[in-house]
């Protein structure tokens, strides 16, 4: 081999190699589809476990829940390996967020994948002042001491039950998780675990409903 040939092999193959450790390197979306979204505006229920409908203020919510999960099994989704969740849910009432008091809280709701649970984080509807607050963990997971409705998207809305007459009793947030996820089936699930030892209708003190469910299915180069 000549001096330029190998000269040439060099350089090839330098070349070659950062192309190649550029790819194995940054993981780029080759694909993102929406593979199923749900408002519940037609009523649509399939593949959902403990799935009920309700109106509130003329949108049709699942729901609504205390200590309760609900899940929808989604098949056949696009080719991917993550799927990203946008959920959109109601915290109803007097969420109590972090505190273990024994009475009242923690005020924990969870969502996950198939077998596995991905978050975990409590919320808080109580007003916060210097003296007197009682923090949530969203949008972090359990354990952190967040103000509460930190994250949230829609705050003045009325309670749905105790707090019905009053505003800022109800909190919209959209929850987004993305984890990595091959199989073409899927159980996607949330739930509740509320704690309200001193009030004679726990379920009315506080609950939570779904506004709506997005699976995103995505492929990356990987
Ligand atoms: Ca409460
Ligand atoms: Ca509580």
């Amino acid at each position: 081999m000549g001096k330029i040939q190998q000269y040439r092999l060099a350089w090839l193959t330098a070349f070659f190699g950062v192309i190649l450790g550029v790819s194995s390197c940054v993981e780029t979306v080759e694909n993102e589809i929406l593979a199923y979204s749900n408002d519940f505006s037609d009523l649509n229920l399939a593949g959902f476990e403990n799935g009920k409908l309700f109106i509130w203020r003329n949108d049709t919510l699942a729901g609504y829940y205390h200590n309760e999960e609900v899940a929808v099994n989604l098949k056949d989704l696009p080719p991917h390996n993550y799927l990203k969740l946008s959920i959109e849910i109601l915290i109803h009432d007097t969420w109590d967020g972090n505190p273990l008091d024994s009475l009242s809280g923690p005020d924990y709701w969870y969502m996950g994948l198939d077998q596995s649970e991905t978050f975990r984080t409590t919320f808080s509807n109580t007003p916060c002042e210097s003296t007197y607050c009682l923090y949530q963990s969203y949008p972090n997971q359990y354990f952190r001491q967040n103000r509460p409705k930190t994250g949230a998207i829609q705050t003045n809305l009325p309670g749905l039950c105790i707090f019905g007459a009053f505003q800022n009793y109800t909190t919209r947030y959209r929850v987004e998780q993305l984890i990595e996820h091959t199989n073409p089936d899927v159980r996607v699930f949330m739930g509740g675990e509320l704690k309200q030892l001193n009030s004679p209708d726990p379920v009315c003190d506080e609950s939570w409903s779904v506004a709506s469910i997005q699976v995103f299915a995505i492929q990356t180069n990987r």
